[in-house]
């Protein structure tokens, strides 16, 4: 049944996937050092990346609710009947239960999620609001899993559900690359249904990633603390910094872990030297102005069918057609 070949391809996968310490080690050695923002989702980053969308700086979250709120019927009659929802990086899938919700519970349910603790808690969630939804989990990094269309169901439409502004942390070259890849996932009648944040004042951007509480910035060093862990490092996360500035030219947050000091951290089986004041980028959060992402999916061959946004048009889901 479909269950199992995606639970064997999944394992298929596991086996040809670059060990952290490969991917972690080639960004450490790159010049200048930069690590991809999905090593923070460990179980404790997940956690804390809870923690952020409840700090009252971090307004991602609550307007991308409150649209949801507003026009989740909207929405889902617009993703029309028959739906077989593939969510990228699903998290705790607080987004989906609402849009499950309006969708009368009726959707069958991939959730691609790289942290498999969010992954577990997140199904046992969905399956006690929604006892009939159909779920077929896979953890997996989203970016590369393969999705055989021998695996689905013939007759649904499939739409990728993609919220949380998460495109932002891709690149230009990057977000085309991804938006090509659900588009030959979703097929001629399918769709994308993606949260973007939308550019506006520098300052409330900025703080949104620097909350008072100190939330992100512990998220942003959990990192260093992950590798301890998993590849025997010995990063002092007290020698270490978060830094996150808006990049008003370029539309988006460039998030940085800074050096206070010079410094020789052992990694795994070698030792990876940091100047004072060296800053490893790990993450760029983009922000779009409503042209700006239209003329980004049409890189990708996708166009925009519709756009919803909170009152006061700060974040916008839309939906993408081929
Ligand atoms: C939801 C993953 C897109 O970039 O806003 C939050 C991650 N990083 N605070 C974002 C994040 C720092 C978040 N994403």
């Amino acid at each position: 049944n479909a269950r199992t070949s995606w639970l064997e391809q999944r394992l298929a996968q596991d086996a040809a996937m670059p060990t952290l310490r490969d991917e972690v080690l080639g960004g450490l050695r790159r010049s200048p050092k930069r690590l991809s923002p999905k090593f923070f989702y460990d179980a404790r980053g997940s956690a804390l990346f809870e923690q952020i969308c409840d700090q009252p700086e971090y307004y991602l979250t609550r307007a991308e609710l409150e649209l949801l709120d507003a026009h989740a019927d909207d929405i889902a009659a617009a993703l029309g009947e028959d739906v077989l929802l593939i969510e990228y990086g699903s998290g705790s899938a607080r987004k989906t239960a609402r849009l499950i919700e309006a969708m009368q519970g009726e959707a069958r349910y991939v959730p691609v999620e790289i942290s498999a603790t969010a992954l577990d808690q997140s199904v046992d969630d969905l399956r006690a609001l929604f006892p009939a939804l159909d779920v077929a989990p896979i953890c997996a990094d989203f970016t590369s899993f393969q999705l055989e269309s021998h695996d689905l169901p013939a007759h649904a439409r499939r739409v990728v559900y993609f919220p949380g502004s998460t495109l932002g942390n891709f690149e230009t070259a990057d977000a085309v690359a991804l938006l090509k890849q659900m588009r030959r996932q979703i097929g001629a009648n399918g769709a994308a249904l993606i949260g973007i944040d939308l550019r506006k004042d520098k300052a409330t951007i900025e703080s949104a990633y620097n909350d008072a509480a100190g939330v992100t910035a512990a998220f942003t060093l959990n990192m260093l603390a992950r590798f301890n862990r998993e590849l025997q490092a010995d990063f002092e996360l007290a020698h270490f910094a978060h830094r996150a500035r808006y990049n008003v030219a370029l539309g988006r947050i460039e998030t940085h872990i800074v050096s206070h000091r010079q410094q020789r951290i052992r990694v795994a089986d070698t030792f990876i030297h940091f100047d004072a004041d060296e800053a490893m980028l790990v993450e760029y959060s983009y922000k779009y102005s409503p042209p700006g992402f239209a003329h980004l999916a049409a890189q990708a061959g996708l166009h925009v069918q519709r756009i919803w946004t909170d009152a006061q048009q700060r974040f916008s889901v839309q939906l993408l057609v081929p």
